[in-house]
């Protein structure tokens, strides 16, 4: 990679002083996994910042979607979006469960509620929508019909960290939710993870379920898995905590800049942001019309390339198009026209706390002079 590329995303940091000093820490008390301090207090500060109940801290973001329906005893088929990172479908395979596609929305890139309905069968036991790109779900309208056909609802919110909705935080919506905290994420702890849920027991349930199902020394309650997050990671997550506002502030105003100078080229659409919604910025999707445009998406997106300006086509192609998962009923594409449409538009343009003004307008170049 040459020195001046830009990538889609840059990770955040903690300083690397503070960071010493609670590694320190970490070698002082030789308490380094399962349940530690660092731990603890991540999962109370999360709570916190996020405006949630309960916090359960997990490895990875995929994890906890693997657990939250290992835990609601999801079985048959559940209801999902093609449109998203290769995790959430998976999730549902490794609990030998049949995803079913539905089609998503052309003004946020999520489930449409009005495809749902149409999907369930006697089979059906829950519903598993994305807030892609952290564009908060239609989750009044999906509750509505997951109460009224007995549903359990499970939000990959793997995007959404610290997206609110009239100030209340998207990821109270749903039975659960979870969250990825990857190195690629607005707020990262390397790898890590969460779940999001209403209630002490349900929080209770969890923090077996990541512990192998243990529930004291000698007592196993579930076949539990090994989810834990670790000291080091914790600690990290503590520190990228403290500026986590000033970095999603930081990529607000790339994504003004972006906006301004890209509001009148033809062909080129993106989306404002919405009244009412505290967004996280974490990308900055456009979606390229070739023929008003003068060009394709993947012309555009090489040409760039050549520029070193690395956008990334998320998410295509769409899961349903994967060979693991193309043969399900629901995968053609007559089902999915808008994912389908909208998987063949986009480039998620450079988006970070790291991008200069001169960066910034180097992506907005190449997109301009043609
Ligand atoms: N649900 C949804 C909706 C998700 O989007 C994801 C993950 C999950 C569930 C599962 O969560 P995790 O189990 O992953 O926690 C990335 C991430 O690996 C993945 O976490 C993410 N979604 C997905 C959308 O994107 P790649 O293959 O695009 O990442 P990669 O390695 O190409 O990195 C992209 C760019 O980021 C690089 O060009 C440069 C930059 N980068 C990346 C890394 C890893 C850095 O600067 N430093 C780094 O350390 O998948």
């Amino acid at each position: 990679m040459s020195n001046n590329t830009l990538t889609v995303t840059s990770p955040l940091l903690p300083d690397l002083k503070e960071f010493y000093s609670m590694l320190e820490k970490i070698w002082e008390s030789k308490w380094i996994t399962n349940n530690g301090c660092f731990h603890n207090q991540l999962e109370r500060a999360l709570a916190e910042y996020l405006k949630v109940p309960y916090v359960s801290l997990f490895t990875n973001g995929t994890l906890p979607l693997i657990t939250a329906l290992q835990a609601l005893r999801i079985t048959g088929e559940v209801i999902t979006t093609p449109y998203s990172f290769v995790a959430t479908t998976h999730s549902i395979w490794w609990n030998g469960i049949r995803p079913v596609f539905v089609d998503i929305e052309r003004g946020t890139g999520n489930m449409d509620p009005n495809k749902i309905e149409a999907a369930i069968t006697p089979q059906t036991t829950a519903v598993m929508p994305v807030h892609v790109y952290g564009q908060p779900c239609k989750v009044k309208e999906i509750q509505d019909i997951a109460d009224k056909y007995g549903l359990k609802v499970i939000y990959d919110a793997a995007h959404a960290f610290g997206v609110e909705v009239d100030g209340e935080s998207i990821l109270n919506a749903g039975d659960m939710a979870t969250l990825s905290f990857h190195a690629t994420k607005v707020y990262n702890t390397i790898e890590g993870g969460a779940m999001i849920m209403h209630d002490e027991k349900t929080k209770k349930r969890i923090d077996y379920l990541k512990n192998f199902g243990f529930a004291g020394e000698t007592e196993v309650v579930a076949p539990g898995i090994n989810s834990k997050m670790d000291e080091v990671r914790s600690a990290y997550g503590l520190l990228n905590l403290k500026q986590v506002n000033a970095s999603i502030e930081a990529r607000h105003q790339v994504a003004i800049c972006y906006r301004e100078a890209l509001r009148g080229v033809n062909g080129i659409d993106f989306w404002e942001d919405t009244p009412g919604v505290k967004h996280n910025y974490s990308y900055f999707p456009i979606f390229v019309k070739a023929e008003e445009y003068g060009m394709s998406r993947d012309e555009l997106y090489f040409k760039m390339k050549e520029q070193h300006v690395l956008g990334r086509r998320y998410f295509y192609p769409l899961i349903s198009e994967f060979s693991t998962y193309r043969g399900l009923p629901s995968a053609v594409k007559e089902n999915l026209p808008v994912a389908t449409q909208m998987a063949n538009e986009v480039i998620c343009l450079p988006m970070h706390h790291a991008l200069s003004e001169k960066d910034v307008q180097r992506v907005i170049d190449c997109i301009i002079h043609k």
